[in-house]
């Protein structure tokens, strides 16, 4: 679940001390937990704007989604679009905490394209609002910060796309 916790795992099932290799890849992961903290704050903190700027956004490029046939067509269905969003946006920022896509990917991505699939959602349309999300983020975040989230936003997009 994290670079912690993993370390620990592994070097136990050896019966070993944690290796150079191991500590050295904790203090990175402790020196940068300040701003790891600073970034999923902010994030959690602008997630209503982030959500709602991306889901425009989305539907300008895909009006097809909200037209008459479209998977997110209708105030309900497109309620839980954007409540998708809002699921990939709060996922994002467990894995900016945790320094780890594992979350992540046991949470949203194992088997969310066979499920999106069975619902009818087009997955590049999935995939395009996470990419709107991330450009919303990048506004709001500047420099190693948005450099930090932008890697999971990526990771979530590379993984529905
Ligand atoms: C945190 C892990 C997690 C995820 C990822 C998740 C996704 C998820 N999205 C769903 C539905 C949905 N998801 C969408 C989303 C969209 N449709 C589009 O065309 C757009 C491209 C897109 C928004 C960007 C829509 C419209 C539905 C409802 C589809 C339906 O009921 O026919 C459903 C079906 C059940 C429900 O309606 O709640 C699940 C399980 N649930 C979870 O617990």
């Amino acid at each position: 679940m994290s670079i912690v916790s993993n370390s620990i795992i592994n070097a136990d099932a050896e019966a070993r001390y944690l290796s150079p290799g191991e500590l050295d890849q904790i203090k990175s992961f402790v020196t940068g937990g300040q701003r790891r903290l600073r970034v999923a704050q902010v994030l959690s903190e602008s997630r209503e704007r982030i959500v709602k700027t991306a889901g425009g956004q989305l539907f300008q490029k895909r009006p097809d989604v909200i037209s008459p046939g479209g998977n997110a067509y209708g105030e309900e269905m497109t309620a839980t679009c954007l409540r998708d969003m809002d699921y990939y946006l709060r996922l994002v920022t467990y894995g900016v905490v945790a320094g780890d896509v594992t979350p992540i990917e046991e949470i949203g991505v194992i088997g969310a394209r066979e499920l999106y699939r069975s619902l009818g959602t087009p997955l590049e349309a999935m995939a395009e609002s996470v990419r709107e999300m991330k450009s919303v983020a990048m506004g709001i975040l500047t420099g190693s910060d948005a450099e930090e989230a932008g890697f999971y936003f990526d990771y979530v997009i590379g993984s529905l796309a």
